[in-house]
């Protein structure tokens, strides 16, 4: 859902930088003789040529399109170089393209604080940086002025198309009496050309970008002037650029949202939205969207640059057209494993080199029923606390699957039947936290954790939402967009979620394992019961396992999630000790409110549970019931309900 808030304030400066062609830039640097040559970065699979996934300015000069598959762009451009994506496991490994995203992003966080929006963008808040520049040399004064910077778009003035242009440029540059914002304008493009330039000499790319007040209307910008230029918004130009815009383009517009304003407000352009009040949109859509939608249509944003130079999440999928569509639960876990694996790297090494632990695991794919009629039905998206171990995220990407299948069927079918086919599959790692900077090791963070978690209050409510997940209602649907599988078609999926600095990857592997176990040798084990050691026993017996979980208590589902297989690495130990810790505090802090009521929670949740912890959660239930002293909106209900809810807007929205 649009948050909206208002703008901290109408002189900041950001930019928005996307890379031009990416990938097609990335191999043409690869590969040398390629540069000029019209060329296309084709899907590994060979059917009809692969489908092209990046497509460079040469190759659409003569007409050939990112929908195009490689025989077809032959067709409309026979000279075409169609290179493949490199392949690893079966599937694309985007690794390179990452790690060059990577290179940018270093560059360009020299001048402000800097997001990494995708894979091959990012934006930056220049504000700071603006304004020391015009402190320093007011902007009339200025005596040359680089070409990049003169062959900026700046929207709103008139420009002919040919040389005069710079000097157009140069005078709306170093206006004495330019307003205030607009001089800032100025200093952000110069800024920005700057930057780019240094992105061309360090790694040969060439970008572009948008320069404006905030990041919406930088976004929309940078596209309108590619490749290799940039582009700047000034404030009397806002109306002019967004009035005609159809709707349907806005960021969070291209949706539900978006098609009810055209249906049911006959809302066709930004422009069609500035006759609505606030008030009216309020009433319409709710406080929040209502006052996003006024916003928007008149260029108020107030979203910060976050300063992030990593990925929030990681990624791995695989789509499966036509007749590769997995159809038996055997082939599923066949391609999970590779992708579980990859996964699993990733984590490893986003520990490893940036310190950082990721929390929740997703799994997401698309699904057809062969008999099926009602294709509008989505496999849902199931997500858990994520354990850290490639076996481990298998093993719990498998019971997400079949949770998922299982209500994607309905209760009469049974999955072994057949029937069903997955033409997309994907496992992603969420809610990725750093571990405190300054601490010097892995290790030492995890014998830190404990003092940390145990004794900081502030920490332990921070966390929270993070505990939350691991009640048996984290086995939810989710909706996150950035990770839905594309399955247009193509055999491999290609997701947008960036990545980390993890441009050496597979060199550091064996230092990220040799890590795993040190720290498992050296983890503070006293910290651990006797009982809890059971825990993390993976052969201890099912009567031991169920003994343990009824003396636990409520907290034991945590604990299932956490650690119903053998623990092999010391990472996850540790991560267990630190849910563990959190858990506990937070499960005192609850215990006088947990009350449930049966008819709040989706018995479809309840059943998906494994079988021990099933009865578990009917002991809860049953006196509750009798007792008839149900508490609406407390902890456990209100995750039932609220995940319902949220289901139900989301379906709505
Ligand atoms: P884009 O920035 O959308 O496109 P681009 O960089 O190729 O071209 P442009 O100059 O117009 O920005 O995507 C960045 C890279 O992401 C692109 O090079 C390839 C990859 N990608 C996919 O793999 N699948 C997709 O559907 C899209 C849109 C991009
Ligand atoms: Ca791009
Ligand atoms: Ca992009």
């Amino acid at each position: 859902m649009p948050v909206a808030r208002p703008e901290t304030s109408d002189s900041r400066i950001i930019a928005h930088v996307d890379m031009d062609c990416f990938y097609v830039q990335v191999e043409q640097r690869k590969q040398p003789q390629l540069r000029g040559q019209p060329t296309a970065v084709v899907q590994y699979n060979s059917w009809k040529g692969g489908g092209l996934i990046a497509v460079g300015y040469e190759a659409r000069k003569d007409g050939v399109k990112r929908s195009m598959r490689g025989d077809e762009a032959k067709k409309v451009c026979p000279q075409i170089q169609l290179v493949q994506v490199p392949v690893a496991r079966g599937k694309a490994d985007l690794s390179i393209y990452r790690n060059a995203g990577s290179e940018v992003v270093s560059i360009l966080a020299r001048k402000g604080r800097c997001e990494r929006a995708s894979i091959d963008e990012v934006y930056l808040d220049l504000t700071d940086a603006a304004e020391a520049m015009l402190k320093e040399t007011p902007l009339e004064s200025l005596e040359s002025i680089d070409e990049e910077v003169l062959k900026s778009h700046v929207l709103g003035l008139s420009l002919n198309g040919n040389d005069d242009d710079k000097e157009i440029v140069r005078e709306w540059l170093t206006r004495r009496d330019a307003d205030h914002r607009d001089k800032l304008l100025a200093c952000g493009a110069i800024i920005v050309a700057e930057l780019r330039l240094q992105v061309l000499r360090e790694t040969e790319f060439t970008c572009s970008a948008g320069v404006a007040h905030n990041k919406m209307l930088a976004k929309l910008a940078t596209g309108m002037n590619k490749p290799a230029q940039q582009t700047i918004v000034t404030l009397a130009s806002v109306k002019g650029l967004l009035e005609p815009l159809p709707i349907k383009k806005m960021k969070q517009l291209g949706g539900k949202l978006g098609s009810s304003l055209q249906t049911d407000l006959g809302v066709n352009t930004v422009g069609d939205l500035l006759q609505f009040s606030e008030e009216k949109l309020q009433h319409l859509y709710g406080a929040n969207t209502g006052t996003w939608l006024w916003n928007i249509a008149r260029g108020i944003s107030g979203d910060e640059v976050e300063g992030r130079l990593l990925s929030k999440s990681h990624g791995s999928g695989k789509t499966f057209p036509g007749m590769q569509a997995l159809k038996t639960l055997a082939a599923v876990e066949k391609w999970l494993k590779e992708l579980c694996e990859e996964l699993s790297e990733r984590l490893q090494f986003d520990l490893e080199t940036n310190k950082r632990v990721a929390h929740t695991l997703t799994l997401h794919a698309n699904a057809y029923k062969s008999t099926d009629t009602d294709s509008h039905k989505k496999f849902p998206s199931k997500s858990c606390p994520l354990r850290y171990g490639a076996g481990k995220i298998l093993e719990d990407s498998v019971n997400l699957f079949q949770a998922g299948l299982r209500e994607f069927l309905g209760s009469y079918t049974n999955p072994a039947d057949g029937g069903w086919g997955i033409t997309g599959l994907s496992v992603s790692a969420s809610k990725i936290v750093a571990i405190p900077s300054g601490t010097s090791s892995i290790t030492r963070y995890f014998h830190g954790r404990d003092r940390f978690s145990a004794s900081s209050e502030p920490s332990d409510e921070k966390l929270a939402p993070e505990v939350d997940n691991l009640s048996p209602s984290s086995w939810t649907e989710g909706h996150s967009a950035s990770h839905q599988i594309e399955c247009g078609g193509e055999q491999t999926q290609i997701t947008h979620d960036t990545s980390s600095f993890d441009k050496y990857e597979t060199a550091c592997k064996d230092e990220a394992a040799e890590i795993c176990l040190t720290s498992k040798h050296h983890e503070p084990q006293p910290r651990l019961s006797e009982k809890e050691r059971n825990f993390n026993d993976g052969k201890r017996s099912y009567e031991q396992k169920r003994k343990a979980t009824k003396e636990k208590g409520t907290s034991s589902i945590l604990r299932f999630l956490q650690t119903n297989s053998c623990s092999s690495s010391g990472v996850q130990e540790a991560l267990d000790m630190e849910r563990e810790s959190l858990t506990k505090s937070q499960n005192k802090r609850r215990a006088n409110t947990w009350r449930y009521n049966v008819d709040e929670i989706d018995q479809s949740v309840v059943e998906e549970l494994p079988p021990e912890i099933q009865a578990e959660v009917r002991t809860w239930l049953r006196p509750q019931k009798q007792a008839n002293t149900v508490k609406r909106g407390s902890s456990i209900a209100h995750y039932f309900s609220l995940n319902r809810i949220e289901q139900t807007n989301l379906k709505k929205s």
